[in-house]
């Protein structure tokens, strides 16, 4: 088949990440509620803030806020996350970074599935957090087993959805029909059973040790959590999701509120009670699972390697002083010292520019091209910014946040999740049971501001300005 039959794998993402919204919405209403208050939120800012509403334009941003999201799903063998990468890898959407969430007392590591070039994530920037049980981790030996036992008797893809895989790695690409074959057949995986794959008693065993266990172990596959709408102020969400009917945990996750946003902060609300069948269950006994819960987040620059062990140490001094975790009790006194401390990170993107604490992205300004073949104008970079020729956006944060995510699996799995895994990141173990290595985000921002400079420095009629 020629390869001008093939659908772009950018183009089968979006497609995905739209047909995975709306089965969301049907599964769980209440994420089409967020989704308008999102919406409004978002309308409100551009029209209170025009020069937001300037930058999102200039950077193109604006194009991929309203449909921007994020998913997560929990899988539980090395063999399911070997063929959701592949899944993944249809969509143009590949591994990066690695999350060990055991400090936080949750038996999993992770990665971000998601696309890597600017272009591709202009198109769509849908990313799922990809989580793996670690049931080495699981103390209890009979219960080790009869997860593995049940883990390996499921398979979570379809016969088709196999098939499409195969052929597209076979054949380069896939043709419109076997794209929107395979859109369909992809989202049966993340879709929400309600029949368990155990007995009630069996669930209960798995729940006692951790209700991740008895999520990830407990059906016929790795459902959809949590489906993440782009918010531009979270603040105003978080304030106006009460009113709205949807309690958001005590504290927002990340860094304080910030003229200029870095990072990642997300809220969310608990998850929902659904009712379940388990395999034994006579039909007067229903049963019921928490697991699936809504968020929002809202981005800011992505930070440099410098940038990122300020943030750290400014985090862990909030949380230092605060003395625990933070939740409902502590939120006001958390979110002062969250602020105070953050008064050490400049909040201007000229300073965090200067110092190395992020990645930017840069444009010739009409003067700027104005100036072509004037041989008295400036040409390093700080000299032509300087003198207008060139100007700058930071680069969007595209992943996620390991303390933010611990916060984010904490609030929706009760409080009551034991920190009893201690330290265990095992990227060789996470990338072995994947069968590639993971991508590292910071070189992805780096190309990113490469290509821009190079790009920038074209349009000036300029050698080189990296
Ligand atoms: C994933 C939790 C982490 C985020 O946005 O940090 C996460 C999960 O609960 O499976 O989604
Ligand atoms: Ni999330």
């Amino acid at each position: 088949m020629p390869a001008q039959e093939f659908v772009s794998p950018d183009s089968i993402r979006a497609q995905f990440s739209a047909a995975m919204s709306t089965m969301y919405k049907l599964e769980v209403p209440l994420y089409g509620t967020l989704l308008e208050l999102v919406g409004e939120i978002n309308q409100g800012v551009m029209d209170q803030y025009p020069a937001i509403a300037e930058t999102l334009h200039r950077t193109g941003e604006i194009q991929r806020l309203d449909q921007e999201r994020h998913g997560a799903i929990r899988v539980g063998t090395a063999a399911e996350l070997a063929t959701i990468g592949r899944l993944f890898a249809v969509m143009g959407m590949q591994p990066v970074g690695y999350y060990d969430l055991t400090p936080a007392g949750v038996p999993v590591h992770s990665t971000a599935f998601r696309a890597i070039h600017e272009q591709a994530l202009q198109v769509s920037p849908f990313r799922v957090f990809t989580s793996l049980l670690r049931l080495e981790l699981i103390d209890n030996p009979a219960l080790r087993e009869l997860a593995r036992t049940i883990l390996a008797k499921r398979q979570i893809f379809t016969p088709r959805a196999m098939q499409l895989i195969e052929q597209c790695e076979q054949q380069g690409g896939l043709n419109e029909r076997d794209a929107a074959d395979f859109v369909e057949q992809a989202l049966e995986t993340f879709r929400w059973h309600g029949q368990a794959t155990v007995t009630r008693d069996e669930y209960r065993q798995l729940h006692d040790q951790h209700r991740l266990i008895a999520d990830v172990v407990a059906f016929k596959g790795p459902h959809i959590n949590h489906l993440t709408p782009r918010t531009l102020d979270i603040d105003a969400i978080q304030a106006s999701m009460p009113a709205k009917g949807i309690p958001p945990k005590a504290v927002i996750e990340g860094p304080p509120p910030r003229k200029n946003p870095i990072l990642l902060r997300q809220t969310s609300f608990k998850a929902l009670q659904e009712k379940v069948a388990f395999t034994d269950q006579r039909n007067d006994a229903d049963g019921s699972h928490t697991a699936r819960f809504g968020e929002i987040e809202q981005r800011g620059a992505a930070l440099t390697a410098k940038g990122r062990a300020l943030y750290d140490q400014l985090l862990n001094e909030a949380r230092d002083a605060l003395g625990g975790v933070p939740a409902e009790a502590n939120a006001t006194r958390y979110m002062a010292l969250l602020a105070e401390r953050f008064e050490a990170f400049p909040d201007d993107l000229a300073q965090m520019r200067e110092q190395g604490l992020a990645y930017f992205r840069y444009f010739a300004t009409d003067k700027g091209l104005a100036a072509r073949g004037d041989e008295t104008r400036p040409a390093s970079l700080p000299a032509l910014i300087e003198a207008g020729h060139v100007r700058f956006e930071a680069l969007v944060y595209e992943d996620f946040l390991p303390v933010s995510a611990a916060g984010i699996f904490q609030s929706n799995l009760g409080d009551d999740a034991q920190s009893h895994y201690g330290n265990n990141a095992n990227q060789a173990a996470f990338q072995q049971a994947l069968g590639r290595p993971v991508l590292d985000e910071l070189a992805l921002y780096a190309e990113t501001q490469r290509r821009s400079l190079q790009i920038c420095a074209a349009a000036l009629g300029l050698p080189d300005l990296a």
